[in-house]
């Protein structure tokens, strides 16, 4: 599909009551609710705060929740060796402006969409190259492992991005549970197949022209790498249905589209899998999709952003884009002297 639906807008509808981005300081606020959580009693966000009390610390804060989806709080440690320094993206932004095809094109349709989507019960198998396949349920997904809060930038091939306090563990720990074969080269994901909740994928146009169930893939080390997280939630407690719950993949250093959403399997394979953007316009994206300024898309030029929520409605900040999204540190050496114009 040559004209598929990545510039496609829906109208941009923004309520009176809206504060203006730049009269609040989200990183603030977001510290500032903590504090009062803290005052009221409550001890640190995360520990049990009944849902009705989150959301009226919304309310006070004039971050009026888009979700009618019920979401819970987290216990998890803040890990700050990733922390970015910058501005986190408004909660309204990072839960409305999102790319989640299966629900529609539009950077409006899966908030609208996606709020009656089920996830309780929920299956997540891990199998292939393993030596203990294993399915995780429901509560497993954020009970198994220690969940740590970081801070990353994601930044979408489109050219925008955003900075999201996620919650999660590293994939890498659940990859030493189950153990990796030898014959372990790369990893495979999938996202539910469900067209009866999920009307992109009963309707190929509203679905993009994408091929269900959305599939993703990385090399064995990009997924053991220590920044590759398995994403259970963002600020601070699980993730709204439009962000990907119960569970996403979040890959920081790559663009949007690898961090697949609502993840039923996850396969070790010896082979490179297939991978959906990939399978509908390979010559626009690779299976390596690190962020890359110097490579720009056939279509338009990678080497700056818009950060969205920053900036007027009419003059979002638009910033340069660092190579590998800003984590080479961690990352560069995972392609040696590969050519990443090549391998895009
Ligand atoms: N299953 C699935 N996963 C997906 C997508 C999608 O359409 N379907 N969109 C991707 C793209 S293009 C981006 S930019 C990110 C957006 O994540 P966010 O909406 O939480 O910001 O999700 C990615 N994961
Ligand atoms: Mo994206």
């Amino acid at each position: 599909m040559a004209n598929h639906s990545r510039f496609t807008q829906g109208i941009l509808k923004k309520a009176q009551w809206h504060l203006q981005d730049n009269q609040v300081t989200p990183e603030s606020v977001f510290r500032a609710r903590r504090q009062i959580v803290k005052a009221m009693g409550l001890g640190a966000i995360g520990a049990s705060i009944p849902g009705y009390v989150q959301a009226g610390l919304f309310d006070l804060f004039g971050e009026q929740p888009k979700s009618s989806f019920i979401t819970t709080p987290l216990t998890f440690q803040p890990n700050q060796r990733y922390g970015t320094g910058e501005v986190l993206t408004p909660f309204d932004k990072v839960t409305t402006h999102n790319n989640f095809y299966e629900f529609g094109t539009s950077k409006q349709d899966p908030a609208d969409n996606a709020q009656h989507f089920k996830v309780d019960p929920w299956q997540l198998r891990i199998e292939g190259e393993v030596e203990r396949p294993m399915t995780l349920d429901f509560t497993d997904l954020t009970k198994l492992f220690p969940l740590e809060e970081r801070t990353y930038r994601l930044r979408c091939v489109e050219a925008w991005s955003m900075v999201i306090p996620w919650v999660g563990f590293p994939l890498a720990a659940l990859l030493k549970k189950v153990g990796v074969t030898h014959k372990g080269k790369y990893v495979a994901f999938e996202t539910a197949f469900d067209p009866e909740q999920m009307p992109g994928q009963k309707s190929r146009l509203m679905g993009g022209g994408i091929h269900y169930p959305y599939v993703e893939g990385l090399t064995l080390a990009e997924a053991m790498n220590e920044l590759t997280l398995l994403s259970v939630g963002l600020y601070g407690k699980t993730l709204p249905p439009q962000n990907g719950a119960p569970i996403r993949l979040v890959v920081p250093w790559k663009y949007g589209f690898k961090s697949i959403k609502s993840i039923v399997r996850i396969r070790v394979m010896d082979k490179q899998p297939p991978t959906s953007w990939n399978q509908l316009a390979p010559h626009e994206y690779g299976f390596y999709a690190n962020v890359n300024p110097a490579v720009d898309h056939p279509r338009w030029s990678q080497a700056s952003e818009r950060r969205i929520g920053e900036g007027g409605l009419f003059s979002a900040k638009r910033i340069d884009t660092q190579p590998f999204n800003g984590y080479g540190e961690f990352v560069a050496s995972l392609y040696g002297d590969m050519d990443l114009r090549k391998f895009y």
